[in-house]
């Protein structure tokens, strides 16, 4: 072969490569190997990588459910769409990484709604306290009309909406005192998930919210930094931070979606029916990792009631619900009329 000519091959291979690159996200290697014997493939048929963070550990119900989703893309595009699931906030916590899918750095993110609120706040309309009458309310609204209208909405903020996990209930834990009504709160130094919502919440309760990341909280915990903080029974066991706030209230004082995003910057570089595999894929993740909640929820409850927490049930939640209805008053009205349209779902 000629100089000339070598040096020809070697353009079009680098092409294709910057091509796939392109095509496909954070995309992986092309077939480097194609541009010469075979005939070019259109940019579909290239390999595709995707990076999803993730917060919680590889056997957390959450992380399960990225990985179900991961598995039924694989499958379902014959091992050519890979999405790599980076669980234990290896690409950061929720906050950074909100931000690096919204300019396309992490393609995928599966993160709680409240700190997205943060970024969207027509959200807070489905996280607000004691919105639900129970889960099987919630996943009405969020399998219906609703939920599918929240998840189309993300597009102008950059993300793509692709599904709902199960979160359960959160309900407030310290490590000072018996906690029995909201008064017993009162002053007390509550962290909060990093979204106005929460914090509004935390204040509404007379207590003092100290918004932080996830991953702060037990050594905040720990050294007296905050004296509680509120999640579900999975979280409040799987970071440990029952064993340094043993008094946990069964306030269930609101249920938090957890979401499924992805970079609208990395989606619209894949081609229409890889887009709609995708999300399809997402949105059959969904009742299987209901089923690991339920399961973990449980393990959860049980080890930490063998531990010996001192666990206050909460039989009439009227003054809690009391304290939070200024916090329905100041919603905006178009938010109003969401909270009404959530709550008429029968
Ligand atoms: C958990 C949720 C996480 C994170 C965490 C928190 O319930 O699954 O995504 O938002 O709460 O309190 O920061």
């Amino acid at each position: 072969m000629k100089k000339g000519k070598i040096v020809l091959v070697m353009l079009v291979v680098g092409l294709c490569t910057l091509g796939a690159v392109w095509a496909g996200g954070s995309a992986e290697k092309p077939a480097a190997t194609q541009s010469q014997a075979q005939p070019a493939q259109s940019s579909n048929a290239q390999p595709i990588v995707l990076r999803l963070a993730e917060t919680h550990p590889a056997d957390y119900p959450t992380t399960k459910g990225d990985f179900k989703f991961a598995d039924l893309v694989k499958e379902r595009s014959n091992g050519r769409i890979t999405i790599q699931v980076y669980p234990s906030s290896q690409l950061g916590e929720e906050k950074a990484v909100i931000e690096q899918v919204q300019f396309g750095a992490i393609d995928m993110t599966r993160v709680s709604i409240s700190p997205l609120s943060a970024f969207v706040p027509a959200f807070d309309a489905l996280q607000m306290p004691y919105l639900y009458r129970n889960a099987d309310h919630m996943w009405k609204v969020l399998k219906g009309p609703i939920g599918k209208q929240f998840l189309t909405s993300l597009e102008p903020s950059g993300f793509v909406g692709l599904c709902w996990y199960e979160s359960g209930a959160r309900s407030f834990y310290n490590s000072k005192r018996e906690v029995k009504t909201p008064a017993d709160l009162k002053g007390m130094k509550i962290r909060v998930q990093q979204a106005p919502l929460m914090v509004g919440m935390v204040k509404a309760f007379d207590a003092v919210p100290t918004p932080m990341d996830f991953g702060e909280v037990y050594s905040a915990l720990q050294t007296g930094v905050v004296d509680g903080a509120e999640n579900n029974w999975p979280s409040y066991f799987s970071t440990s931070h029952y064993e340094v706030a043993k008094y946990f209230t069964l306030d269930e004082h609101t249920r938090v979606p957890e979401i499924t995003i992805a970079s609208k910057i990395s989606m619209d570089k894949l081609s229409k029916a890889d887009q709609d595999l995708i999300k399809q894929a997402a949105w059959d993740s969904m009742d299987y990792q209901i089923d690991q909640w339920a399961q973990y929820e449980k393990v959860a409850q049980e080890k930490i009631r063998a531990n010996g927490n001192v666990i206050t049930p909460v039989p009439d939640n009227s003054a809690w619900q009391k304290a939070v209805q200024p916090m329905y008053d100041k919603l905006s009205p178009d938010l109003q009329k969401i909270v009404a349209e959530i709550r008429a779902v029968k």
